[in-house]
């Protein structure tokens, strides 16, 4: 008999819906878009032709509707891994795990998930306004230091190069994102870059405000970074999440940034939401 998932595990709220996201089954659609802010939700369903659910709780905002036609859910996840750790198993949830009986269903069903987000640049070719889609990301958070999963070669060997480069005494994880929605979100306009996701915006993207970063350098040895021609282009703060949740749950997730900041020649985009506009504009026509 397939193992029932105790009522503490996998929380649901007393009108059926998931804990954190707050939402039932229904109201999610196959397709999803995902963004951190959760104003950016509406900034995407107003090109809806209707929005059928608005659902919100803490930083999780959905909005499900049709785009022409097709039905699409947009979802706010707030920053950092340790949300996309949340988002994806109940997201996951809500599709592969039957909630009344509190049994994995025996068909799985993948979503497709794409990050509208924004991001650093630590390029100077990669300039403030240009748009990123990542093929790997590498996390430095330690968020898989809490789940086993399998790496492939090249995978690994980023791992350890990262690792090295910055001298943590913890090894990074790294992850291919879909190639599937890769090729289906047209990237030819975009630049093809590889992510390193950090759990912060400051200190561990080498920022320095009041306090002094422990890597200060963290741009220089990540950048300086290759493996058999491997190198990380830019930063932001979930990305590694996504692609370790969604490797290891069976979805297609993709992200795909808008530069804002350029780390190297210090410049912020004159308009973000403008760059942002752009990125959700394409991601509605191709997802
Ligand atoms: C930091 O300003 C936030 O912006 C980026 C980072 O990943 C982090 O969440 O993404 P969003 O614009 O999607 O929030
Ligand atoms: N988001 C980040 O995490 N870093 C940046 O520099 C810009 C956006």
């Amino acid at each position: 008999m397939t193992k029932v998932i105790p009522a503490s595990e996998l929380i649901i709220n007393p009108d059926g819906s998931i804990y954190h996201l707050n939402l039932k089954p229904e109201f999610l659609a196959s397709n999803v878009i995902t963004v951190g802010d959760p104003e950016r939700v509406p900034k995407i369903s107003q090109y809806f032709d209707h929005v059928d659910i608005k659902v919100a709780k803490r930083e999780f905002v959905t909005h499900t509707g049709t785009y022409k036609g097709k039905r699409l859910s947009v979802m706010s996840t707030g920053m950092g891994t340790d949300n996309i750790e949340i988002f994806m198993t109940e997201l996951d949830a809500l599709v592969n795990i039957d909630l009344q009986t509190r049994q994995v269903k025996p068909k799985h069903t993948a979503l497709n998930i794409v990050r509208v987000g924004t991001s650093g640049s630590m390029r100077e070719e990669i300039p403030a306004g240009a748009l990123v889609a990542s093929e790997y990301a590498v996390g430095l958070d330690t968020l898989m230091q809490y789940y086993a999963a399998d790496y492939s070669d090249k995978e690994q060997a980023i791992r350890e190069a990262v690792q090295q480069s910055l001298g943590v005494d913890f090894l990074p994880y790294c992850f291919e994102g879909s190639k599937k929605l890769l090729g289906q979100m047209n990237t030819k306009d975009m630049i093809l870059g590889n992510t390193a996701t950090c759990p912060g915006f400051f200190g561990p993207q080498g920022r320095e405000v009041r306090l002094k970063p422990a890597i200060p350098d963290i741009i220089e040895r990540l950048s300086a970074m290759e493996v058999d021609g491997f190198q990380l282009t830019n930063f932001e703060m979930e990305t590694a999440g996504y692609y370790a949740m969604g490797k290891m749950l069976g979805h297609e997730v993709l992200s795909l940034n808008a530069i804002v900041a350029n780390r190297i020649t210090h410049t912020f985009v004159g308009n973000p939401s403008e760059v942002v506009d752009h990125l959700i504009h394409h991601t509605l026509e191709h997802i």
